[in-house]
């Protein structure tokens, strides 16, 4: 009885453990949605709620979905520490990378036609 007593007990330690750490990585873990477009003219933006991004939280990590609209463009994202073909010129399609931004300034290109097609946020 007193076995079975201490058993449950750790049971319900355990349980409480469990869905606190549930708690607390739902809260911290949800990346922040931002939506990257190119093409299908000779367009390319990152946007977060339909506005376009200037300043972001460096240090916060962020879902970059990225869709490219035409198999001329690509969409490239280079930043402190960080340089990535996202997609490709022919690709057509969605791509999503996570990224924890660093402070500093990132820009994103299509590099065929990068005098163009450019624009830069920053982390702060
Ligand atoms: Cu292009």
């Amino acid at each position: 009885m007193k076995l079975l007593f201490r058993g449950g007990s750790l049971f319900a330690l355990f349980a409480l453990l469990a869905s606190s750490f549930v708690l607390a990585s739902s809260a911290s873990a949800a990346p922040i949605t931002l939506k990257g477009t190119v093409g299908p003219g000779f367009t390319i933006s990152v946007t977060m709620n339909g506005k376009k991004v200037k300043t972001l939280k460096a240090g916060a990590t962020y879902r970059l979905i990225v869709t490219d609209r035409a198999s001329i463009h690509d969409f490239h994202l280079s930043g402190p520490g960080y340089n990535k073909v996202i997609t490709s010129d022919p690709f057509m399609g969605t791509k999503t990378v996570v990224l924890k931004l660093k402070r500093g300034t990132y820009t994103y290109r299509c590099d065929p036609h990068a005098s163009v097609m450019h624009g830069s946020f920053k982390a702060v």
